[in-house]
């Protein structure tokens, strides 16, 4: 056993590669707008007129701007060749691709600044949570965790729970432990300990099984107000369910980015199914079913009743400045009711 998983991780791990000196040292002689000009700030925020290169500028002024650069005495190169590398490190699938990881950095960087909760979290945790946001998706490849076990992938084989997610972490540390692309390099060993901790346990978190066991608890600190973010295991929950709620923001978005977004998730969903059917010769499930497209609005209401209004609700009691996003979903949801009633 031990053999075979030898070789399957060799496998596995064998995809990682670094982006080159030349394009980290480009990207290092550009010049970084502002947060403002970006409009990182906004919850509305939409990557669609952004071209390549200032999305990877933009990132550059979330580490500016979260004074991580200076704080942590990150070599202003490595970075640029980090970024590079992470994005390097995504595949040109849908949606779970360097473009999704970047808005849910994004939406992290909001909401920790209009909230203040970085006062909460400290310098270490969210370093480690804006990382992680780059990196939670890192060489998906359009399948989730449940084809990985029906298809017994080297990966199902690696990790048989939060498989992906497990697999996103590895690749996260890879580029982290890269020549050249070591940002946490300057670190102490506690804070380095720290910060890879609290990364693992962020990029797990973004498995939705997980974040079903935990919520309840979450749920209930929040309605009976007992939280004490001074707490370890109460600041744990709050990023695990943070993590949640930047990955799932689309559904918080204007109408036309959310509508776009979910034609993106349809699209990877459909060509898993179309996977399933041509090589495992399975039916299957109805969101991966392109006979069943027409249900698409009707699923994204049971999607948003089930899921997302429970967690953006209960974060909007924790911080009014939160507010805009359940009414992002709300106006959502009576999007979707109206299209399913039309057909
Ligand atoms: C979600 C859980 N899954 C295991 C089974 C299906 N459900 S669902 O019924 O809530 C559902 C969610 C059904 C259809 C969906 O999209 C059709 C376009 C969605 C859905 N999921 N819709 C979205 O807009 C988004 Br965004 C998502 C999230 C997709 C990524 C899945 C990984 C989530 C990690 C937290
Ligand atoms: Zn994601």
């Amino acid at each position: 056993i031990a053999m075979a998983k030898q070789s399957v991780t060799l496998d596995v791990l064998s995809y990682h590669a670094s982006a080159s000196l030349d394009d980290a040292r480009r990207l290092q002689r550009q010049v970084v707008p502002s947060a403002q000009k970006f409009q990182l700030h906004d919850f509305k925020f939409d990557d669609i007129n952004m071209t390549q290169d200032e999305t990877l500028k933009a990132c550059l002024r979330m580490f500016l701007d979260l004074d991580f650069v200076n704080r942590f005495h990150i070599d202003y190169e490595v970075l640029c060749r980090w970024l590079l590398s992470v994005r390097k490190n995504y595949r040109n699938v849908t949606y779970h691709n360097w473009r999704h990881a970047f808005n849910v950095a994004q939406m992290m960087f909001a909401i920790i600044t209009a909230t203040q909760w970085w006062k909460i979290f400290g310098d270490i945790e969210c370093l480690a949570l804006i990382i992680a946001c780059l990196c939670h998706d890192l060489d998906h490849r359009g399948t989730n965790n449940s084809f990985q076990i029906k298809a017994s992938s080297p990966l199902a084989q690696l990790y048989s729970t939060s498989t992906m997610e497990h697999h996103h972490f590895d690749q996260c540390i890879m580029i982290l432990n890269s020549q050249g692309n070591q940002i946490l390099g300057n670190l102490s060993p506690d804070e380095y300990s720290r910060v890879i901790k609290v990364l693992e346990d962020a990029i797990l978190s973004t498995d939705l099984a997980v974040y079903f066991r935990k919520r309840g608890a979450f749920f209930n600190l929040v309605r009976t107000s007992s939280y004490n973010w001074s707490r370890e295991d109460h600041r744990e929950l709050l990023r695990g369910m943070t993590m949640t709620v930047c990955d799932l923001a689309a559904i918080t978005k204007p109408w036309d980015v959310e509508k776009r977004v979910a034609e993106l998730v349809t699209s990877e969903f459909f060509e898993q199914g179309d996977i399933e059917r041509k090589e495992l010769h399975i039916t299957p499930i109805d969101i991966m079913n392109r006979e069943k497209e027409d249900q698409l609005p009707l699923m994204q209401v049971g999607f948003i009743d089930s899921i997302c209004l429970p967690i953006y609700e209960s974060f909007a009691v924790l911080s009014d400045k939160l507010e805009p996003l359940v009414e992002g979903v709300r106006n959502n949801k009576q999007m979707w009711l109206q299209m399913a009633a039309e057909d």
